[in-house]
């Protein structure tokens, strides 16, 4: 292959040829099971899942293909054999960052487990040029840099300029009847994209099932370039403008105009391409739902509901109802978020004039909707719960009416979902509702990121755990063998030993692997309360100041966390948690009892190392505001002891370690909730009558931080005076108490171990495979695998 590529031999190729080589082999190996899968969906006439997702945050592939491909260690021997490195080239890779966090991250734990439980799935999304931004600290503060993730080209992707469709904005539209009665859209003026498809296959493991990963760029027409020069150009920019860069901003929703034209872009080329590929096989339209069902990943595709009704009317001529009835059937969604300032809502002016004939059909939407609950339902309800009001198209609103079904991703979300936030919908579509905690690939998690824990796991209870994830509980049976729980402590020292090579490689911090290793790694936002860890970060440092004997164990506390380039505040608790970081790392009567290591551009390639390395998971947002957390699985699945608020999945995290195998602190939802409705936090007394705290508070203030004294003020002020959102305050005494805890618990080293062992056995039910099979079973009704496992 090096020859053939680059007329070289091994002996004079360097890294980048060999990553390419590989690559190109490893493409080729599995180009035949890709194709032959397809063949098998199309001749058994399988039905479809499609998963749409505006991100797929998949990390590299290498190692990931090579090890469901079932020739990791064939092809590592093979290249050591050659004096070849394999983790050395795998690095070569560059990591694509097509995602924000969890949802993104999701998604490709997502498409990895359809193809290893077989389930005939597919992801649809599009493909950025620049994936997420690069994050560097310049003086402590976040600064963002371009994410050129195809520089050097990408081996995965094949171009498929033949299954290229048009996709069509702006321009009028009006309707007109045909000679058969039919009432058809005439367009005038519309900008046409072309929409091209870059397919990536998605390998099962351990089985021949290759799925399809369906990314899309947009690009001028053919028939353009026949313009003048400089408009050409102009346009072409514009037109590709589209799949240029992916929105950093998760948390706070704004109405950008190229946004949406992304939405539409990769909703429709989608959709067209799906229908093509239904009638190549020769059946009826009428049967669509049948063959296909797709999936609507938080709102941001859920301009598949018009668009879906579009094509069927215009182009298939069916009737409203039964277009409806279809639609309905193929359509399912997933929320992802209960923060409102997440929610998307586009003015109606934007999408009436960027796409005139999917307004008409949201309006018709919209007016049959208030039309048929006009009798079931009272008019306050109906106002609430329409698409269409006070001036905006509410995306969650179209998406809930036109699926059959919606999920929260975890237990206490969906709970929190019916009970609250979609409180009128889930009294008119109680049946739509139902709940899919999110899970994670042990794949990439646990096979790839942690090798000699596998090796321990498999040398203890076998290898079945690897496909069938809830096996580990048989690890439960070595709770009380020392052996083991020092062979855990072994490999976690390891881990840890490996992860401090690169602190201090990376970033010139010197960490000692026998410190406890605390870890939170998630983005940055006010909800998830990064803040509070670093109140107690504080709170040690100024004990020790007061006295260097505070018997303490060492630790280390780890961040990784991007802050939305707006989120001004954000920013600021990153700018001071670096300050902190430099007054504590370099104060040298701390003894190192206390480190901050803040990792630069955290993304999927560095969880890779993190994880396997922590021994206290942080998962510590205000009760009711993180949907589920998948760290919070990762962790756990390495090893790690969560210390947590019982939000989202931490919830079910403790169902199934027990109380005394995770340290539970803080406000419950009921209690956050109760909050809201008497009004009665008020965070400025906690200042006023908690005299630690407010010892702490002052540091923010007083001096101590060194450059930090903007920052420092603006958040002793949201804190104090400006209302402690996410109870900050509250939770801080709280906190302190399972903090020392941990730090008890840490130094009994077998009841530690014994818990991380726990930890590792309970988390078995938290595999993706198991969250796509629930998919597959209750919502899509797709085939799957006869053997994969059931919960
Ligand atoms: C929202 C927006 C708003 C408009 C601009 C761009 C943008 C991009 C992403 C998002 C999604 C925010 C929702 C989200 O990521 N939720 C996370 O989903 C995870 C997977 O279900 C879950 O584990 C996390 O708890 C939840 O915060």
């Amino acid at each position: 292959m090096l020859t053939e590529l680059y007329s070289m031999d091994v002996a004079q190729s360097e890294d980048t040829e060999q990553y390419f080589a590989l690559g190109n082999l490893v493409r080729s190996y599995c180009a035949k099971n890709w194709s032959s899968t397809n063949r098998l969906y199309m001749k058994k006439e399988k039905k479809q899942a499609y998963y749409f997702s505006m991100e797929f945050l998949l990390g590299r592939m290498l190692k990931s293909n090579l090890l469901n491909l079932g020739i990791l260690e064939t092809v590592r021997g093979g290249l050591k054999e050659l004096g070849i490195d394999l983790e050395k080239i795998v690095q070569i890779e560059a990591d694509p960052g097509l995602g924000n966090g969890g949802l993104g991250r999701l998604a490709a734990c997502f498409i990895d487990s359809m193809a290893t439980c077989e389930i005939p799935g597919h992801g649809n999304g599009i493909r950025f040029k620049y994936g997420l931004f690069k994050q560097k600290f310049v003086n402590g503060y976040q600064v963002e840099l371009p994410e050129n993730w195809l520089q050097n080209g990408n081996v995965w992707e094949t171009r498929r300029m033949n299954m290229a469709v048009t996709v069509s904005f702006y321009g009028k539209v009006w309707l007109e009847e045909t000679v058969n009665g039919y009432m058809l859209p005439h367009y005038e003026n519309t900008e046409r994209v072309l929409a091209v498809p870059y397919d990536t296959p998605i390998i099962g493991y351990g089985n021949n099932t290759v799925n399809t990963l369906r990314l899309w760029s947009a690009e001028l027409p053919a028939q353009d370039e026949a313009m003048d020069y400089w408009s050409y150009i102009q346009r072409r920019n514009r037109i590709e403008s589209i799949s240029e860069v992916l929105y950093p901003d998760d948390s706070n929703y704004e109405g950008r105009l190229l946004r949406l034209k992304q939405e539409y872009f990769f909703v429709s080329a989608g959709i067209q391409s799906i229908i093509r590929h239904y009638k190549k096989m020769g059946l009826s339209i009428n049967h669509l739902a049948e063959k296909v069902a797709i999936h609507i990943n938080d709102t941001h595709p859920a301009l598949c509901i018009p668009e879906l009704m579009r094509l069927l009317l215009d182009e298939e001529h069916l009737d409203w109802e039964h277009a409806w009835n279809i639609t309905i059937n193929v359509m399912s969604y997933t929320n992802h978020t209960i923060m409102s300032e997440a929610l998307e809502k586009w003015p109606i002016d934007m999408i009436s004039s960027l796409l005139p004939r999917v307004y008409q059909i949201i309006s018709e939407i919209d007016r049959r909707y208030v039309e048929k609950m006009a009798a079931l339902h009272s008019t306050g309800k109906i106002e609430r719960t329409r698409i269409i009001e006070g001036g905006h198209v509410k995306m969650a609103h179209l998406a809930i009416i036109g699926s059959h079904s919606i999920n929260g991703v975890a237990k206490l979300h969906t709970a929190i979902l019916k009970e609250k936030v979609l409180h009128d919908f889930f009294l008119i579509y109680p049946s739509r509702f139902n709940n899919k905690t999110n899970g994670i690939t042990q794949r990439r998690w646990l096979m790839l990121a942690n090798e000699p824990l596998r090796e321990l796991i498999n040398e203890k209870i076998g290898n079945d755990w690897e496909k069938t994830l809830t096996e580990l509980k048989m690890l439960k049976a070595f709770r009380n063998d020392e052996e083991t729980l020092k062979e855990l402590a072994e490999i976690k020292r390891i881990n840890k030993a490996h992860f401090a090579e690169y602190v201090l490689d990376a970033l010139k911090i010197e960490v000692d692997p026998d410190a406890i290793f605390d870890v939170q790694i998630k983005r940055l936002h006010a909800y998830k309360r990064q803040l509070l860890n670093l109140l107690h970060i504080l709170k040690l440092y100024l004990d020790l100041k007061e006295d260097p004997k505070t018997d303490i164990h060492p630790r280390v506390f780890i961040f990784g966390a991007k802050a939305a380039p707006s989120y001004t505040y954000a920013k600021e608790i990153i700018k001071l948690i670096n300050s902190v970081a430099e007054l504590i790392n370099h104060d040298a009567s701390i003894n190192n009892k206390l480190k901050i290591v803040f990792i630069e551009n955290y993304g999927v390639s560095l969880a890779e190392k993190i994880i396997p390395a922590a021994d206290v998971s942080e998962q510590i947002s205000l009760a009711s505001k993180e949907a589920s957390g998948t760290s919070n699985m990762k962790l756990m699945l390495n090893g790690a002891v969560t210390l947590a608020t019982l939000d989202g999945a931490n919830v079910e995290i403790r169902d199934r370690v027990g109380s005394e195998n995770i340290i539970i602190f803080g406000l419950t939802d009921k209690e956050v909730y109760q909050y809201y409705q008497d009004g009665s936090y008020h965070s400025h007394d906690y200042y006023e009558n908690n005299p630690v705290l407010q010892r702490v508070l002052n540091t923010l203030i007083d001096g101590t931080i060194p450059d930090a004294e903007t920052e420092g003020r603006d958040i002793f002020n949201s804190l104090v005076n400006y209302g402690d959102e996410y109870f900050v305050l509250r939770d801080f005494d709280e906190y302190v108490a399972a903090q020392k805890k941990i730090d008890k618990l840490y130094r009994d080293p077998l009841t530690w171990q014994r818990m991380a062992l726990i930890n590792i056995a309970g988390a078995g039910v938290f595999s993706s495979d198991y969250t796509v099979l629930q998919y597959a079973n209750d919502i899509w009704d797709v085939a799957y695998r006869p053997d994969a496992g059931e919960l």
